[in-house]
């Protein structure tokens, strides 16, 4: 048998046994230096319903051309493309292309950008390509994304990649339920903790673990559970590595020696994931598509519509698991890169799950016992927010939001090893635009936790909700206050954003995840004119109103 034929049967097998719903480019990797993919000026995608078959039980799933993920879609900066989409659901259905600079009435947000795509007809996108780097797409409608409709996108630089590597993996996480996502939704309008199994026991308290009475006593009054660290968890969810469950153990190829590039795409719905790979450093050269200097980690958190690109090297002729921990610790995501096919590495226990602290309740480091002259340390003081509604909505107002961006994200404090922050990314080019900000604008990220209601500014999106509005090509600041304990990925569609992070060059990003109780600052220039969705990527935050537009103006051809 040749190397050739064996490869084939194997690929066969694994083809048939697991990987009954997945994309080309998702099944274990052959030798190819790069994975499968839909590319050229024509795309043809379908949306409409399948099985899913994740790690062997079947589940109902809004597919995009029958596949989880859906296809990878590669294309070359400078080209241009049209993406035909058809409906075949009986419901409305959209694209939103995550990342990437189209003209507004191309982003795909039904309601905002476009009408949506009814059932039965097809829209087609069409736009130039202006950038390159590691993307993704979804549906902006409904609760879909939960149920499938997701998939990457890779756009070649025009010239040379400034990334020397000699194979890639696209590797998407994401997070998969066989509970449908309305049911999802209405079990955490009931009771915010219902899927919470890690709660803080009577047990536990005698044998002195987690809180102390005091603090117990303390938290239950302000009725915060500190356990709370993720609204969905592994007790519903099964956590997906290119649409493989760990039991069916996604497999990257490479041989001993090479640098290998990995696009790790955060798909999930409402799981931040912490990535290692155990036994390989991973050289991180670049985040939500564009380039950073190259920052070396022994693992980093990817929130929800994040991507981190990587480089490992492994040298020895063995394998290595990949792994992404949910950030509760009630699951993983798992796959592994190897030699050769068949080959599996140890994996690693989940670790145990952390807890929220005073920080995290936006309460600063009140452990030093001073008293803020002027602050009101009260959970809900009106001073502390002037601009904020105190609406049902609004259980708590963060008295002290700290920057925590030089500090390792949730849980990761003690990870005994090298972890990324976000002050580590530094812009690998200089900025485009040196202006400094013209002014600043403050928007609270608020919620009330028990309730599940979650909020720009104390007010659920809706008709009446005033737009955030930026003059055409204005240098503006944002500054992002989390009032909840949870954390936050916000997403601006149409731009990227610099994050304000004590770096010279600050890095790009479209989506950055505020820490609970904290605060982050970006620079934006709004040169993108039109409408754009800004919103909170957790899918049932956004989906219970954390969402709002952003208009840029004058539109083209328009008066100043
Ligand atoms: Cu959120």
């Amino acid at each position: 048998m040749t190397a050739f034929d064996r490869r084939t049967l194997l690929q066969g097998a694994l083809s048939l046994g697991a990987a009954g719903l997945l994309p080309g480019w998702a099944t274990a990797a052959g030798a190819q230096r790069s994975p499968p993919a839909l590319s050229g000026e024509e795309i043809k995608l379908t949306v409409g319903h399948t099985m899913a078959k994740i790690d062997g039980k079947a589940g109902h799933a809004v597919t995009v051309n029958g596949a989880i993920p859906g296809p990878l879609i590669r294309l070359k900066e400078g080209q241009n493309v049209r993406l035909s989409v058809t409906n075949t659901l009986d419901e409305d259905t959209s694209i939103h292309w995550h990342g990437l600079l189209v003209p507004f009435q191309m982003d795909g947000v039904p309601g905002v950008s476009f009408p949506g795509v009814k059932p039965g007809e097809t829209f087609t996108y069409e736009f130039p390509i202006r950038q390159s780097g590691t993307y993704w797409w979804h549906s902006h409608s409904g609760l879909q994304e939960q149920m499938g409709h997701y998939g990457p996108m890779i756009i070649d630089p025009a010239g040379e990649d400034p990334i020397a590597y000699d194979r890639e993996h696209v590797v998407v996480l994401s997070d998969w339920s066989f509970l449908h996502p309305h049911e999802l939704f209405r079990k955490l309008k009931v009771s915010a903790g219902h899927f919470n199994r890690q709660k803080q026991t009577v047990a536990g308290l005698l044998k002195g673990q987690d809180q102390s009475l005091k603090d117990r006593v303390a938290w239950g009054q302000m009725r915060m559970d500190p356990t709370d660290i993720a609204d969905v968890t592994g007790s519903v969810y099964t956590y997906l590595m290119n649409g493989h469950g760990p039991g069916d153990n996604w497999t990257g190829l490479f041989t001993p020696g090479e640098r290998v590039r990995l696009r790790f795409i955060n798909a999930g719905a409402m799981t931040i994931f912490n990535v290692r790979i155990p036994g390989l450093s991973l050289e991180v050269v670049g985040t939500d598509g564009q380039l950073v200097s190259p920052v070396t980690v022994d693992e980093f958190q990817i929130a929800p519509a994040e991507t981190f690109d990587v480089i490992v090297r492994p040298t020895q002729d063995k394998a290595f698991t990949l792994v992404a921990e949910a950030s509760d610790r009630s699951g993983m995501a798992r796959g592994t890169l190897a030699p050769r096919l068949g080959m599996t590495a140890p994996v690693p226990p989940l670790r145990r799950r952390p807890l929220a602290n005073m920080k995290d309740m936006g309460m600063g480091d009140m452990h030093h016992g001073m008293d803020m002259p002027g602050m009101d340390m009260s959970m809900r003081a009106q001073s502390n927010a002037p601009n904020v509604p105190l609406t049902p909505g609004v259980q708590t107002i963060s008295p002290m939001p700290m920057d925590r961006m030089a500090e390792p994200p949730q849980g990761l404090e003690d990870a005994g090893h090298r972890v990324l922050t976000y002050a580590d990314l530094a812009s690998l080019y200089p900025p485009k635009d040196p202006r400094p900000p013209g002014r600043t604008i403050e928007i609270h990220l608020t919620g009330n936790m028990e309730r599940f209601m979650w909020a720009f500014d104390g007010e659920a999106f809706g008709p009446l909700k005033k737009p955030i509005a930026f003059q055409r090509d204005e240098r503006a600041r944002v500054v992002l206050i989390n009032d909840t304990m949870m954390a936050h990925p916000i997403h601006l569609h149409g731009h990227f954003f610099e994050l304000v992070n004590g770096q010279d060059r600050q890095p790009l990003k479209h989506t950055v995840n505020v820490a609970p109780g904290g605060k982050v600052a970006f620079d934006l220039t709004a040169d993108e004119p039109g409408d754009w969705a800004f919103h909170c990527h957790m899918l049932l935050h956004m989906h219970a109103g954390m969402f709002n537009v952003v208009t840029v103006r004058p539109l083209d051809g328009a008066a100043a």
